[in-house]
């Protein structure tokens, strides 16, 4: 589209999973084979367990087979119903998992500065019915927890977190995973840290560890399984998924540092382009996975709108994403009770037209970085010819 020929044939995706070494993933899978055990809690699965306990410095991380089950878990373990303070910028997932267990999210707006939850707007929407709430640590940026307990406190309020983003985050000393009651994780093919699908409850609580444990295997209490406790599901990691963690955990500080490095690369290869600014991560985070870089679009001064640049960037052979667009209150399954209740999440409705996740990982390169960084610089200086074509094509 914007007449040269793309410089990288493959296309560069948001979202390219990051290998582990894959000899070491080939013995992992030798020794799951020797033990002819493939999942229930088998031994690579424990040995996983003990690992990600080790690396993030909770008592417990319960490894599970994806995020979502997870979250699902989590909210029963903690007992919620009614309604659940959550924010709206989010993966579906977070508010789904409340709504599949018949409990209504109740969406919050978030701060412009690190895309958190904003605990100056969660008392307004605690009601009788609330039961718990919900922050994200969106892009690894650690929500305000303790401005969030503050409010929190005050109604006598249980608070989990969505850490499917903020694997080896750390904010005062310590993993963010060691705030509130629980921390849910995930590690799906595109996350820093993978097991192709799957994720994991951390805590500290011992009580709560042992409910999740119980209703992740059907409810059963002991080795009979002739009592149940719990209404259950499952939610087990499979071992070859724990062969992928144990594998991928040697390669993360490696990675870490790749994603690092392309973030810096990012910064040079944007900087002084009108409209276009590069969020940098919150200030309170004393370690980082680097996974999301994550570019803030201003259509009055770039010239073309976010949804416009993904389209240039997309026939240039580059699937950067709109992480998160809509917001959950825009999408249908919620649309309509947000429109009801007469509220609004100003914040949330900005940033979500302005937000553009961009390829990083191991799998990209820095010269794929100032590629990027000079397709979009070229972009804006041919707004006006894009529009004109994207007008004669349909795409308005
Ligand atoms: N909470 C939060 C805050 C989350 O971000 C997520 C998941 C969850 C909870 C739920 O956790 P899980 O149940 O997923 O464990 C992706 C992921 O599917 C999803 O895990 C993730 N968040 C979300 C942010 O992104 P999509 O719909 O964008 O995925 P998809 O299939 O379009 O892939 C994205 C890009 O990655 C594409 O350009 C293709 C590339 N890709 C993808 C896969 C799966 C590959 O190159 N190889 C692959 O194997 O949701």
């Amino acid at each position: 589209m914007l007449g040269g020929r793309p410089l990288f044939g493959e296309p560069l995706h948001v979202g390219r999973p990051n290998l582990p070494d894959r000899r070491r993933f080939g013995e992992l899978l030798d020794c799951m084979f020797e033990n002819r055990w493939f999942t229930n809690y088998g031994p690579l699965v424990r040995v996983l367990q003990s690992r990600l306990q080790e690396k993030l410095g909770v008592r417990h991380c319960i490894p599970m087979c994806n995020g979502t089950i997870a979250l699902e878990l989590a909210y029963r373990a903690m007992g919620f119903e009614g309604e659940v303070v959550v924010p709206s910028f989010t993966f579906v997932a977070t508010a789904h998992a409340l709504e599949w267990q018949r409990i209504t999210p109740v969406f919050c707006d978030i701060r412009e500065s690190d895309f958190t939850i904003d605990p100056a707007c969660i008392d307004a929407l605690v009601t009788q019915r609330t039961t718990g709430i919900v922050g994200v640590h969106v892009y690894g940026n650690p929500c305000d927890h303790e401005a969030i307990s503050v409010v929190a406190s005050k109604h006598g309020l249980p608070v989990v977190y969505d850490a499917a983003h903020a694997f080896m985050s750390e904010a005062g000393g310590a993993s963010v995973c060691r705030m509130g009651a629980l921390s849910v994780l995930s590690f799906h093919a595109t996350k820093f840290f993978s097991t192709f699908e799957g994720g994991a409850i951390a805590t500290d609580d011992d009580e709560i560890a042992e409910r999740v444990r119980l209703m992740m295997n059907f409810g059963f209490a002991g080795r009979e399984k002739d009592r149940v406790d719990y209404v259950g599901t499952n939610g087990k990691m499979t071992e070859v998924c724990a062969a992928m963690g144990l594998a991928m955990l040697e390669q993360v500080e490696q990675i870490r540092e790749v994603n690092a490095a392309n973030h810096a690369v990012y910064g040079e290869a944007l900087a002084g382009i009108p409209g276009v600014r590069l969020a940098q991560p919150s200030p309170a985070l004393e370690m980082h996975n680097w996974q999301y870089v994550i570019a803030l679009v201003d259509e009055e001064a770039y010239g073309l709108s976010r949804d416009q640049l993904v389209r240039v960037l997309e026939a240039e052979n580059v699937l950067a994403r709109r992480y998160f667009h809509p917001g959950c209150h825009r999408m249908e399954p919620y649309r309509r009770s947000f429109e009801e209740s007469g509220r609004s999440l100003p914040v949330t409705d900005r940033l979500s037209g302005m937000v553009l996740s961009l390829p990083n990982g191991e799998s990209v390169l820095p010269e794929a970085v100032r590629w990027i960084g000079d397709t979009v610089r070229l972009a804006g200086t041919k707004a006006g010819e894009i529009r004109a074509k994207l007008k004669e094509g349909g795409h308005a």
